[in-house]
């Protein structure tokens, strides 16, 4: 049975390419909401509505688990999918949060995510939980989603990394999170806008891929060795943009697209 996956789009699979390599023996499937993206200003009824339309089709998948491969999805609807449903759900905020603390060596976190997300405060609470000591800045960057999605050049990348960052400056932080799983497609844009080499710059997809490993352990969930892992991804969307951009992310063809 395969791990299921689901975002609004395409930053998901940021967080599949790293559960993927933590997981090799695994199958995953992925769902990618992009008719219905971006979800970071919708209302939370309206997420929770879409995020429980992505868990049913991953269930009618047979998935032995659910990654809510979203922040905003995590801030808006796992409370509530995961009283719905037999599997276990992960989300991604939990992770990241634990993530930054063990990071943060000045005791400053910067947070950039979707406006649902920032208003949450999902991040600083988790954060606060494991240190209470660390400050932590939220900041709202709802041009970025939607960047990654148009699959824009570099140039206008940075352009649009550089001003929606700008509020950051004179924070003194030492890391700053990823906190949108579209984010990590265009790294290289944050590395070079932040433009600080003691700012580390942290994708909770890594954290995410241990917790589901140890989660894995934990419900004797592994599968078998000898079994050949299949990597499927699905959109509500475009499928050539989808595809396009999937590959090139992906860098490899382990993915069959359907
Ligand atoms: N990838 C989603 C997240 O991690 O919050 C949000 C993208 C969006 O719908 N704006």
């Amino acid at each position: 049975r395969p791990i299921g996956l689901l975002d609004s789009g395409l930053g998901g699979l940021s967080v599949v390419k790293k559960v993927i390599k933590k997981l090799p023996n695994e199958s995953t499937i992925f769902i990618g909401d992009n008719a219905h993206m971006p979800y970071g200003n919708r209302t939370k009824e309206d997420i929770i509505n879409l995020t429980r339309k992505s868990v049913k089709f991953l269930l009618n998948n047979d998935v032995k688990l659910v990654i809510i491969a979203c922040n905003t999805a995590t801030a808006a609807a796992m409370d509530t999918i995961e009283k719905e449903i037999d599997p276990q759900v992960i989300g991604v905020i939990q992770s990241g949060a634990l993530a930054a603390a063990r990071t943060t060596k000045n005791k400053k976190v910067a947070v950039v995510a979707t406006s649902v997300t920032i208003a949450s405060h999902a991040y600083e609470k988790e954060i606060h939980f494991r240190d209470p000591e660390i400050k932590v800045t939220e900041l709202a960057a709802p041009k970025l989603a939607p960047l990654v999605e148009a699959q824009e050049d570099h140039a206008t990348n940075l352009r649009v990394v550089k001003e929606s960052l700008a509020p950051l400056q004179g924070k003194d932080f030492d890391t700053l999170v990823l906190g949108c799983t579209h984010y990590p497609l265009i790294k290289r844009e944050f590395t070079e806008a932040v433009d600080d080499p003691k700012v580390t710059i942290l994708d909770p997809a890594d954290q995410v891929a241990q917790y589901t490993f140890n989660v894995m352990r934990r419900d004797g969930l592994f599968s078998e060795e000898r079994h050949k892992a299949v990597h499927k991804y699905y959109t509500t969307g475009n499928p050539d943009n989808f595809d396009k951009l999937a590959r090139t992310f992906m860098d490899d063809d382990t993915l069959t697209s359907e």
